[in-house]
């Protein structure tokens, strides 16, 4: 008898499980390549072409193929790198704006078919789609619309031939998963050598209706990326973000390449007709080209990690740019930094807490098992807990065994069926008292959210409005580690030091007399003095781990409290103190158009025995000014002078980082420096920063 009413009591949840509805489709949804796509959430862009050799990030389109000449070109190495960051594809520049392709086309002369690079018979394309297929890679291409090279640019012609290099492309390939349509176009170009400046209509020269025919019919998968897309969207902005509310459909309709309401791309359209989800891409370097003078600028730990968090963390891809430098490598430091991406978030990601915790909720669907709260920690994505019809706001609790650290939470909507949360607070449990942790308004594909640490008995999501019912497939708790990076220090011109990490969770200690820190060393608690020449020593120091990170060493000179700058050749005085304030990113720089060397004098205050001294080229974007050669004199009384030093500062234009002179010790209390010659056309001279050395 038992069994049979237990068998009946199993036929009935059968029954039930069979009579609930799924929740009906709320919005536009995502087809079966978005889905794919969002999967991907993770991949390369290269920019690697003309630019690469001339140094630009648009070339005019005048350039030679000869100029294209990597000598150490190897595109395994760069599908190594992508792999073992963990990305999941690579999109490469096949034509930039200059027009210079990167494949032998059958459309233009300027190609690498006319270039040194394996005496014309190489293919760039191929090689890389290639080295993509053998390391498990999905493989992408970029063309660009504007052609600054092409003689028929802003006539149907170039148009064929614009239809023809993307047929050429998604024919000779194999798989492609996305194509990259730019909206720039700056008009101006060399067009054949007509050197002018063409205007076409963005919105209809190019032809998109027929250009996504040819996408579709060619590569069936591949989604087409553009400002509007059709299928996925510019996030609005290269500096590596999506905005915290972030929905995956937008009114399409109304975008088009250039769009002049670009920032709404950073959030989407809580009303949009179409799936439209955010692309989130930057570079690792300044410039998507590589330029030399950006091989101190690569992103750091920091910064990176950031952008992951606010690309993938909040419901877009991220496309993290690696600019191939001129062997046609991806350069040892982006690497480098690549890696060190990857294993901070396999440490942030190592632990799941959430699977297989008690879950209950205020609400569901139908009462069936199919749309039970524990779905969202099955580890299943296809299942989810839903909602009955008429309830949009409702609450889920994780309950732990027993309290437990956590510092992240991992929302995911089941987006088949579109996306819905318009808002929602997280809750903590902390000795029996329940603590706001953070309110949010979208989720969609993926939201995580950061936190600073709690113990928790339970974790409470309340969902407290959305466009239909609920329907949430994953939650995950993580408790990620601090992030453990060497102090940085900076120091102002009264001599002030200040020490800083990025996790407050981390101790800075420090030693000043040059011994190695360790957390026996002061602690850093505040910023202090420092007004003669010292070696600094610092380490970030974790004591939950009992880890400490890699030293900072940092020598410090004389403070420049009292310096004044009391001649200058040319330019504004008054502003000079930007040379002395301790800030790198502030200058000062001379008239323009003056034909003489310049030069600039500077009071210390008092006599030093003076041992050397240090410049810091400007960390301006496009700089100017730069000195190259130099001439360094010493003076007692700002009358008479000895030059100490003189010479020429190597690879500074390449490599804008502080340089150093020592010389022999001579006792001064003014200074000049002359910039005996400066890079470029004219004599105009910049200085981000002046040093002394005194010891
Ligand atoms: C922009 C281009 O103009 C840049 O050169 C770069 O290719 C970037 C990814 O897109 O619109």
């Amino acid at each position: 008898m038992r069994a049979i009413i237990i068998l009946l009591g199993f036929t009935g949840l059968f029954f039930s499980c069979q009579s609930v509805e799924p929740p009906k489709p709320v919005g536009p949804l995502p087809s079966e390549r978005h889905l794919a796509w969002h999967e991907l959430e993770y991949y390369a862009f290269i920019h690697f072409n003309m630019n690469t050799f001339t140094n630009m990030e648009w070339g005019l389109g005048g350039e030679s193929p000869e100029q294209f000449n990597p000598t150490e070109l190897d595109t395994r190495q760069w599908a190594r790198v992508a792999k073992e960051a963990g990305m999941k594809g690579i999109i490469i520049t096949a034509k930039h704006h200059d027009g210079f392709c990167l494949w032998p086309t059958k459309t233009t002369e300027h190609s690498v078919k006319n270039s040194p690079w394996k005496n014309g018979e190489g293919d760039l394309v191929k090689d890389l789609s290639e080295a993509c297929a053998e390391y498990g890679l999905k493989f992408g291409i970029y063309l660009s619309p504007w052609d600054r090279n092409h003689a028929a640019y802003g006539k149907p012609e170039y148009v064929v031939d614009f239809h023809e290099q993307l047929r050429e492309l998604l024919t000779n390939y194999g798989e492609v998963f996305e194509v990259w349509f730019d909206g720039a176009n700056g008009g101006s170009g060399y067009y054949g050598g007509a050197n002018e400046t063409r205007k076409i209509d963005n919105k209809t020269y190019y032809e998109w209706e027929k250009t996504t025919q040819m996408v579709r019919e060619l590569q069936p998968n591949a989604v087409i990326f553009s400002d509007g897309g059709p299928d996925i969207r510019w996030v609005g902005t290269e500096e590596g973000f999506a905005n915290e509310t972030n929905w995956s459909i937008m009114r399409r309709n109304e975008i088009y390449p250039g769009w002049p309401r670009y920032k709404e791309l950073r959030s989407g359209h809580e009303d949009g007709t179409h799936w439209l989800p955010a692309e989130v891409n930057t570079s690792i370097r300044p410039g998507w080209y590589f330029h030399p003078g950006e091989d101190h600028q690569v992103k750091t730990l920091p910064r990176l990690v950031r952008t992951y968090y606010e690309s993938i963390g909040r419901n877009g891809n991220f496309l993290l740019n690696l600019p191939v430098d001129d062997r046609g490598l991806v350069h040892e430091t982006d690497e480098k930094q690549l890696m060190a991406l990857r294993k901070q978030i396999d440490k942030d990601f190592a632990k799941e807490l959430a699977f297989g915790l008690k879950v209950t909720a205020t609400d569901i669907r139908g009462n069936s098992m199919k749309f039970a709260a524990k779905n969202v920690n099955d580890g299943k994505k296809e299942t989810y807990w839903a909602t009955n019809d008429s309830v949009t706001a409702a609450s889920l609790v994780l309950e732990f065994e027993s309290p437990a650290e956590v510092n992240r939470i991992l929302l995911q909507e089941y987006i088949p069926l579109g996306q819905r949360v318009k808002n929602f607070i997280v809750e903590a449990e902390i000795d029996g008292e329940w603590q706001e942790i953070d309110g949010q308004t979208t989720i969609g594909n993926k939201r995580i959210l950061r936190f600073n640490t709690v113990k928790a008995s339970k974790v409470k999501v309340n969902f407290l409005d959305a466009k239909g019912p609920l329907v949430i497939s994953n939650i995950e708790l993580y408790r990620a580690p601090n992030l453990l990076i060497a102090p940085v220090v900076t120091r102002d011109r009264d001599g002030r030091v200040n020490l800083a990490v990025p996790d407050k969770n981390v101790a800075i200690y420090y030693t000043l007399d040059g011994s190695e820190p360790s957390k026996t060393s002061s602690e850093f608690k505040e910023p202090f003095l420092v007004n003669s020449p010292t070696t600094l020593k610092a380490i970030g120091y974790d004591s939950e781990t009992q880890e400490q990170s890699e030293r900072t060493l940092k020598y410090l000179d004389i403070s420049k409290k009292d310096w004044e700058v009391v001649e200058a050749s040319t330019g504004n005085i008054y502003e000079a103190i930007k040379l002395m304030d301790e800030d790198p990113n502030t200058f000062w720089a001379t008239d323009e158009g003056v034909k003489v060397p310049q030069e600039i004098v500077i009071d210390l205050g008092k006599t030093y025995d003076l041992k050397g001294f240090t410049y810091v080229p400007i960390q301006e974007r496009y700089p100017f000014g730069i000195i190259t050669n130099y001439e360094f004199s010493v003076s007692k009384n700002n009358r008479n002078w000895k030059t100490v030093a003189k010479g020429e500062f190597g690879n500074v234009v390449n490599n804008r980082i502080e340089q150093t002179v020592n010389f022999d010790t001579a006792k001064g209390r003014y200074i000049k420096l002359k910039a005996v010659k400066v890079d470029g056309e004219d004599f105009r001279a910049s200085f981000s920063e002046i040093g002394v050395i005194s010891q």
